[in-house]
């Protein structure tokens, strides 16, 4: 891993540096944030993996040349979890002060997207003039999985810069979709309107829009020391709609998997590689409440989406996942119509990095080898990594994209599932939903000016 690591960082610094991505095939960089998003991304893994020279480097482009002050609309929640995520675990791991700085200029711009009569961020923002817009594909509409995965870096953020009022605006996010009336109990639908703060529509998935929602629920709790009931409960109600209304079973294989509720409730038999994630989420969350019937139900639950999101890849031709899956009755799985392409996403060996971490059973490890060695066979290229478009062609293209996620999330969660516990251990750190790890503050008793803005 430290050498699949090394062959796209090498390609990235030749051909892309200080771009976010390099396209391996066309050989230059791509630019979708201008926020060095490789760079960012990879600060952490570059010291996880002990790779001081390299991360010393980009240290000194963040220092030297990374400026958020630009006249350009950028996704709040990808610059939120990639580049202020990003240098919040570089700071975890260096203390080196200049890392904490860069990120509060970035909180401070990014929170103008709050600036909505609902209180409620739109989906970008201009750096530089405050200007924040929603695309006009959602009529206008805020997306659940955006608003909700900014509370563990802005909390982390306000934290170790003793500013309890950077973090209001965005907990208050979670305080206000706690209040509202759901449609179905702990499902949350993935839209809400930026003007009133009123749910739109019913739609409900734990893939694209709606996933990492989820995941801070119980991160957020787990980060704060455990101390702040009202976000285990927001999770725990979460953990019954999904068991109740989102989990069956396939034939022949039985295997169990999460679907989506559509505008009207009904279940879609679909499911994202992105809800992959959900095994892991299940694990973490039993693991830290082992005593109880739910948690039991869980880390069952948790285990079998290990197990059918590993059988995207295996059974593929390429050993590779496809972006969706849909079920059908008598015959499992088969890969999406129009999303047969893979993306170099780390859904699937985040969860088997959790499941070992949780239970220590050796097969999460081989199955994460397998994939490894799948990725590494049919998304080399040779100058770095790319995802490719179609896994049950084993002659298939390229996409020409190294994803900065390849090295945040992929490579890492690989690099730990065969690295000792204690390195990254699970009772200390959480990962952000780019997999930037943040120290857990247990010593804390968080004051109302905290606690005002949460459940
Ligand atoms: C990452 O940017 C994050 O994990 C995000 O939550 C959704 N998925 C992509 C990678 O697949």
């Amino acid at each position: 891993m430290r050498q699949g690591f090394l062959f796209g960082w090498n390609n990235y610094k030749q051909f892309a540096w200080g771009a976010d991505e390099l396209d391996p095939l066309a050989r230059r960089g791509k630019d979708w944030l201008g926020l060095a998003a490789t760079i960012v991304d990879s600060l952490d893994t570059l010291w996880i993996m002990d790779l001081k020279e390299e991360f010393k480097l980009a240290r000194d482009y963040v220092d030297k040349k990374l400026n958020f002050d630009t006249r350009k609309q950028v996704s709040v929640f990808e610059t939120c979890i990639r580049d202020l995520g990003g240098l919040c675990a570089a700071y975890e791991f260096s203390r080196d002060r200049m890392f904490l700085e860069k990120a509060e200029d970035l909180a401070y711009r990014l929170l103008k997207a709050f600036d909505t009569p609902s209180g409620l961020p739109r989906a970008s923002v201009d750096l530089h003039s405050g200007h924040a817009q929603n695309p006009s594909w959602t009529g206008g509409a805020s997306i659940l999985s955006e608003m909700g995965t900014m509370q563990l870096e802005f909390t982390y953020l306000a934290y170790h810069l003793g500013k309890p009022e950077l973090a209001a605006k965005v907990n208050s996010v979670f305080k206000h979709l706690d209040r509202l009336a759901k449609p179905h109990k702990g499902l949350y639908p993935l839209y809400v309107n930026v003007q009133d703060g009123s749910f739109r529509g019913g739609q409900v998935s734990l893939g694209a829009l709606g996933d990492s929602f989820y995941e801070y629920l119980i991160k957020m709790w787990l980060f704060t020391g455990k101390k702040l009931p009202g976000l285990r409960r927001m999770y725990d109600e979460c953990s019954d709609g999904i068991n109740d209304k989102l989990v069956f079973t396939s034939s022949p294989s039985s295997l169990r998997y999460v679907a989506e509720l559509n505008m009207g409730g009904a279940p879609h038999h679909k499911m994202d590689e992105l809800a992959c994630f959900v095994g892991g989420m299940f694990a973490l969350g039993a693991a830290s409440q082992p005593s109880n019937a739910r948690a039991q139900r869980d880390l069952r639950l948790g285990a079998d989406l290990a197990e059918t999101c590993y059988q995207f890849w295996h059974r593929m031709p390429t050993g590779i996942a496809p972006e969706l899956v849909t079920w059908q009755s008598g015959a499992d799985f088969q890969p999406g119509s129009n999303a047969r392409h893979y993306l170099l996403r780390p859904e699937t060996v985040e969860t088997l990095f959790v499941l070992w971490r949780t239970t220590g059973d050796p097969k999460y490890q081989d199955w994460g080898w397998e994939i490894w060695q799948s990725i590494d066979r049919y998304c080399k290229t040779p100058t770095g990594y790319a995802g490719i478009r179609d896994v049950t062609n084993t002659n298939t293209g390229h996409d020409d994209t190294q994803q900065s996620f390849f090295f945040a999330e992929t490579l890492k969660y690989l690099y730990l599932l065969f690295s000792p516990n204690d390195l990254i251990p699970l009772d200390k750190y959480v990962f952000n939903t780019e997999a930037h790890p943040l120290g857990i503050i247990d010593n804390y008793d968080w004051p109302s000016s905290y606690t005002d803005y949460l459940p």
